[in-house]
């Protein structure tokens, strides 16, 4: 093979999405710096679920073994009515996303999970930059500015400044400011040592599983986090925003939670009493991108800079991360300055539907999960109770056998082979000479 030289690449943001896309284009033969805003490379919220075929990505990028010990791996997934806690589904997890898509369906604290890709990458040669928010980004050199003055040159910049992304709006050329949907949630881990002993709380505190509630206007997820710091149970709380306008993130309190669920499962409630930290978010949606490059083809988004969705199915970092598996993957087999532009065209043919289709998803998912009482919700739960399982054609989306397929069933490197197959064979041509 001739000696072809790296490209140099800034990554914005050590987000999930950029730490994840460091490794995979650091993996791919090239050099990579990362830039970041924060003082210190932190972390957002408490629980993260990974499914499969994202963590099918993380094991083929060498990250597992940074993060396995604090990975649990939900048995099943339950979904009960909010108020008596009455199971509507009870569906397996953990041996469908091992037997029937090859890798795990992980559960872990965001910071153990953060801290991992970050020593990954640092591992790899990765630089990281903290304490440098960029300020002012030319997507023609590319090169950008820090709020430190510092300045950065690069071949490509890749940004994943998440969902409030200033290089989105130089992509498109416009603002484009994320979506309020209108709700909000609480967000609270407690330790589960503070919770032993105390009655009808067992199954909730000694068995990974993956339990929602369905209620009016709001659900209710818990799962167990095995954390550096201990077994935890991680409580996502989601109802019609209750915060004042303007405000994003605050910090809470048990008793404005339990004030909002006050109707629900009382083991939550009482759960809540034990809960000495609140958050309170609001939730935003992007609306699609008509393109995630920047006509420069020097600038490209990923994570949710390019597509943040509603956490409905939590998903929205599960997209990002198979982003930096095709982009990784794209960029290693085309790697020279010549076919930057095919490169970054495949990659967002590779993910733009996907990542569409499953921000609808989320967002139908909100209806189905949310209604009030009331003869549609009874429908709904006598059709859950009278179909249990996984199926094809099932009314839910995540009792569908055809849509988890396709969910968590997505190989990120084998669509990345089966489009560089597609793309040799229709054109009998060199792959450089595609997609013009
Ligand atoms: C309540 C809730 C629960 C969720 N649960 C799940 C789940 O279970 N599973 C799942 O897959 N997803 C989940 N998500 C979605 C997931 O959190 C996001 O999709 C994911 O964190 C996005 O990662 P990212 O790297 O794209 O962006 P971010 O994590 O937002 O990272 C962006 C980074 O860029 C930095 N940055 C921003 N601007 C600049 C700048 N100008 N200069 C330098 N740096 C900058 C930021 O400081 C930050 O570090 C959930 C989301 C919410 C709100
Ligand atoms: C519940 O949500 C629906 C749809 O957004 C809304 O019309 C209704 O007012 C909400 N109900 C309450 C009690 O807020
Ligand atoms: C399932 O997802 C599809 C989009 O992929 C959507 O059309 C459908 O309404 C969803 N169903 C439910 C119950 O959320
Ligand atoms: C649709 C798809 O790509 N599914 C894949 C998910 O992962 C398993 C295990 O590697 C593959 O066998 C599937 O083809």
């Amino acid at each position: 093979m001739v000696n072809i030289p790296p490209y140099h690449i800034i990554v914005i943001g050590t987000g999930l999405a950029g730490l994840t896309a460091a490794i995979s284009l650091s993996k791919a033969g090239h050099n990579v710096e990362i830039v970041e805003a924060a003082p210190a490379v932190g972390y957002i919220g408490a629980g993260i679920q990974i499914s499969p075929n994202s963590s099918r990505v993380l094991r083929k990028l060498g990250v597992d073994k940074y993060i396995q010990k604090y990975c649990l791996e939900p048995i099943d997934l339950k979904m009960m009515s909010y108020h008596s806690g009455n199971v509507l589904v009870e569906t397996p997890l953990k041996e469908p996303a091992l037997q029937r898509y090859g890798s795990p369906y992980w559960h872990i604290h965001r910071a153990d999970l953060h801290r991992g890709l970050l020593e990954a990458a640092i591992d790899l040669g990765v630089k990281v930059y903290l304490d440098n928010r960029v300020v002012d980004i030319d997507p023609y050199k590319p090169s950008l500015v820090t709020k430190t003055g510092a300045k950065f040159t690069a071949d490509l910049i890749v940004a994943s400044d998440g969902l409030w992304s200033i290089a989105r709006a130089v992509v498109l050329g416009k603002p484009s400011p994320p979506v309020p949907t209108g709700q909000m949630c609480f967000r609270i881990t407690v330790p589960t040592k503070k919770l032993e002993g105390l009655t009808g709380l067992d199954d909730l505190i000694t068995v990974a599983r993956n339990n929602h509630w369905f209620g009016p206007n709001g659900t209710m997820l818990t799962y167990l986090l095995e954390g550096v710091h201990g077994t935890m149970i991680n409580l996502v709380l989601t109802c019609d925003a209750r915060m004042p306008d303007g405000v994003n993130q605050r910090i809470s309190s048990k008793k404005e939670a339990k004030e909002a669920f006050k109707d629900w499962d009382p083991r939550i409630l009482k759960i809540l009493d034990y809960a000495d930290e609140v958050l309170e978010w609001r939730l935003f949606t992007h609306k699609e991108a008509p393109t995630w490059i920047h006509e420069s083809n020097k600038l490209v988004l990923i994570g949710d800079a390019a597509h943040a969705m509603t956490p409905y199915l939590a998903q929205g970092s599960a997209m990002g991360i198979e982003d930096s598996a095709i982009l990784g993957g794209v960029l290693a087999r085309l790697p020279t300055p010549d076919t930057l532009p095919q490169a970054l065209k495949l990659y967002e043919k590779l993910r733009v539907k996907r990542t569409a289709k499953v921000t609808a998803a989320s967002i139908d998912s909100r209806w189905f999960t949310q209604m009030p009482d009331g003869p549609e919700q009874k429908a709904r739960d006598e059709y859950l109770l009278a179909n249990p399982g996984i199926m094809n054609g099932h009314k839910h989306n995540r009792s569908d056998q055809q849509f988890l397929d396709d969910l968590f069933g997505y190989n990120a490197f084998d669509e990345l082979d089966k489009a560089f197959k597609e793309a040799v064979f229709r054109s009998k041509r060199p792959i450089s000479h595609l997609m013009e």
